[in-house]
């Protein structure tokens, strides 16, 4: 995949589709893997390098967590046991994190085919990228590493709430995989798991990975009077479309983790799906009227 403009620091591109190997030029190594897209971590293999890259974006990036973060990732964070100076050691992540939550992690060679990966979190395995990035790309990486998906989203998998919405999607992917309505539900994802805030007595925090695993969206996604951000309403967020290449021009916003379960995850989502069909989504820098308005931003649609 091209890498697109390079508008600050974005740590991720996700696909909306199956990523496949061959349509992307997904760089893990895909030929050692498992039926279930699984490898093994070998941890004695990485390099002090490698240990160096992790250290500095971990300090980077745990040093804005008090302003910036939901304090459920810093407490996530500190119940695993992670270590700034060292890649973790996915064998005693899982030794903390499966008596919290039943969760563990899985090591993969990077983006995995989608039904794999709906089957991992509803089996609530969480699958992460073995490989981490290399010194130049400390700020842009245009597919998921170790560090994005360890950093952004283990801590959160500690929390009981999280832990069960993420188990809730991984089922509800596998259905809507049967309804082809997977694209509605990825914008679930992004919009929450990916880039979701949530309102605190202390104004707004970040939850979503990839703004918490990049410097300049975790600022940019709190504090900047450019995008617009809105209270989180599922069927609004279904109906939404995202750009993969720059910092998001819409954020959604819960009031709490328990509010993702909102219009009943677990139950059919066959007849929602059904309603919003697959028109062309609203653009992300449109507001509706129907919208509770967090703060307005400054973006503007693209004329015509
Ligand atoms: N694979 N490793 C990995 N990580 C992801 O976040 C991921 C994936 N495969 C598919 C996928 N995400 C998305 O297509 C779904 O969330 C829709
Ligand atoms: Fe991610």
């Amino acid at each position: 995949m091209p890498p697109g403009p390079r508008l600050g620091d974005r740590t991720m591109n996700k696909t909306p589709s199956a990523p496949t190997r061959g349509q992307l030029e997904l760089r893990g190594a895909y030929d050692q893997t498992a039926a279930d897209y699984t490898v093994e971590q070998r941890w004695e293999s990485y390099g002090a390098g490698e240990h160096d890259i992790w250290r500095t974006l971990f300090t980077r990036q745990r040093a804005l967590l008090e302003r910036y973060a939901a304090p459920e990732v810093l407490a996530g964070l500190t119940a695993l046991g992670v270590d700034a100076n060292r890649i973790p050691r996915f064998t005693a992540v899982n030794a903390l994190l499966q008596p919290l939550t039943g969760w563990r992690i899985v090591a993969v060679p990077g983006l995995i085919p989608e039904e794999h990966f709906f089957a991992h979190l509803a089996a609530r395995s969480f699958p992460v990228s073995v490989w981490i990035r290399k010194p130049h790309e400390l700020d842009y990486l245009s597919e998921p590493d170790l560090f994005h998906d360890f950093f952004g989203h283990v801590p959160l998998l500690a929390n009981p709430v999280f832990a069960r919405f993420m188990q809730a999607y991984g089922v509800a992917g596998q259905k809507a995989q049967a309804h082809a309505a997977v694209p509605l539900l990825a914008r679930v994802y992004w919009y929450t798991v990916e880039f979701g805030l949530l309102v605190t007595a202390g104004g707004l925090r970040a939850y979503g990975a990839g703004i918490l695993s990049s410097k300049g969206e975790t600022v940019y996604a709190v504090e900047s009077p450019e995008p617009n951000r809105v209270a989180f309403d599922l069927e609004r967020v279904m109906r939404t479309d995202y750009r993969i290449d720059t910092f998001q021009r819409m954020y959604f916003a819960i009031d709490s983790f328990e509010q993702l379960f909102e219009a009943g995850y677990g139950t059919d989502f066959g007849p929602l799906y059904d309603r919003i069909g697959n028109a062309s989504g609203i653009a992300p820098e449109v507001l509706l009227p129907t919208d509770r308005v967090i703060t307005r931003g400054t973006v503007r649609p693209a004329a015509g």
